[in-house]
């Protein structure tokens, strides 16, 4: 194995205990994995070479525990920790799995609920930030409707607004160093999810009261889910400087759920999408929100777990040999051709830089003639990516 494919600390890499734990179950059959311990999972982790573990509250504290065999469980793990060097840099709230939240958490018509969900994100936080985390993920798996009959969608966004202020508050008068990354997802397990799209969640952080301490979590099975275009969304998210997290993983458009092994469907996209990530200067975790098949024994969820950052890896260097490419490079500036004919249009309006421009005269046929070599550029990717360039 090339020494470049070897995953290093610097590359940033995390799992969550669901993911590597995934034990295969699925709606129509049993489990096929034995259930691995938190600590067996983070000594995983460190055999295939992550850099970082996540968790969900109850990932490591069962839901039922007492605070006796919560603390256990903490020192444990954190032992694991340091005997291994894996790190927390991430931590989140199951809000999904329990019946209490049959109808959502921060969304549900349920007053109790609501308060529940809050009370219960409070003590997932505190363990998040004593084990290290400083990223904090919201997904709402539960909030949403299957039907719009019985549940206003303007209650449960303000719902959710006041719920996040809540707990940004509480972050702020713990003097947690604590930022938010709210994850979208269009539909599963409900038929539909508030706040659908990476977009539409950028749309609702600017509503808060803190939307310096809150950004977003993308992820690649979520917007492919809903038939659009991942790599634009992450865009957007940077361009806004609230890409916080991101998940990473593979899905089949129009599939169930699929969470697949990074790059184990769409390569092209993946490698798109990793080299951006590369090219602006991406800091955070790639984070695998992915698990191996349901066929996989022991063995394979560790070669499914391996292949992740294998793929990352090697498609970050299939990003720097595009970046290096000549023919690559000049059929791309031949793409972004400026001859400076328009700048003085360019940039800010000006009353005379309207009335120059709209006296301008166009050669529109001309325009219209000049190709792009879209054609030829996609080729010598798709030739990259099958290693014969
Ligand atoms: C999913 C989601 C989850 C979340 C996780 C962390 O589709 O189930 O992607 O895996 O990422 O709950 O918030
Ligand atoms: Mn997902
Ligand atoms: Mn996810």
């Amino acid at each position: 194995m090339s020494e470049m494919y070897t995953p290093k600390p610097e590359n940033k890499f995390t799992f969550g205990l669901w993911t590597v734990g995934n034990v295969g179950r699925d709606p129509f059959g049993e489990p096929t994995r034995d259930p691995l311990s938190p600590v067996e999972i983070v000594h995983l982790l460190a055999e295939v070479g992550a850099w970082g573990v996540n968790f969900h509250d109850n990932d490591l504290v069962p839901i039922d525990a007492t605070p006796a065999q919560r603390d256990k469980i903490v020192i444990d793990f954190q032992k694991a920790l340091n005997d291994t060097g894996i790190v927390v840099p991430m931590a989140t709230t199951n809000l999904f799995t329990d019946p209490a939240f049959r109808d959502g958490a921060f969304t549900t018509n349920d007053p109790k609920v609501r308060a529940y969900a809050l009370h219960k994100t409070m003590y997932a936080i505190d363990l998040g930030v004593e084990l290290g985390a400083k990223t904090y993920v919201f997904w709402g798996g539960r909030e949403g409707t299957e039907t719009d009959a019985g549940k206003s969608p303007l209650d449960a966004g303000k719902w959710f607004r006041e719920a996040l202020n809540f707990l940004t508050e509480y972050v702020l008068d713990n003097g947690y160093d604590l930022k938010f990354a709210l994850e979208a997802k269009p539909n599963e397990p409900r038929g539909d999810i508030y706040l659908a799209t990476t977009g539409a969640m950028l749309g609702f952080i600017e509503t808060l009261d803190h939307p310096e301490m809150v950004g977003v979590n993308p992820e690649v099975a979520h917007e492919t889910m809903a038939g659009l275009n991942f790599l634009h969304h992450v865009a957007q998210a940077w361009d806004r400087g609230k890409l916080f997290h991101i998940d990473l993983n593979d899905q089949s458009i129009g599939r169930y759920d699929q969470d697949f092994r990074f790059g184990a469907v769409n390569l092209k996209s993946a490698f798109f999408l990793v080299k951006f990530l590369e090219d602006v200067g991406y800091d955070g975790s790639r984070h695998f929100d992915a698990h191996a098949y349901r066929s996989s024994d022991l063995a394979d969820v560790k070669a499914f777990a391996r292949g992740c950052m294998r793929t990352y890896l090697i498609l970050k260097e299939k990003a720097a040999q595009f970046n290096a490419d000549g023919e690559i490079q000049s059929l791309l500036a031949e793409i972004l051709a400026d001859d400076g004919s328009m700048d003085d249009f360019k940039g800010h309006y000006s009353p005379a830089k309207a009335a120059a421009l709209k006296a301008h005269a166009f050669d529109r046929p001309a325009l219209g003639r000049r190709g792009q070599p879209y054609e030829r550029l996609d080729q010598l990717t798709v030739e990259l990516l099958l290693g014969v360039r």
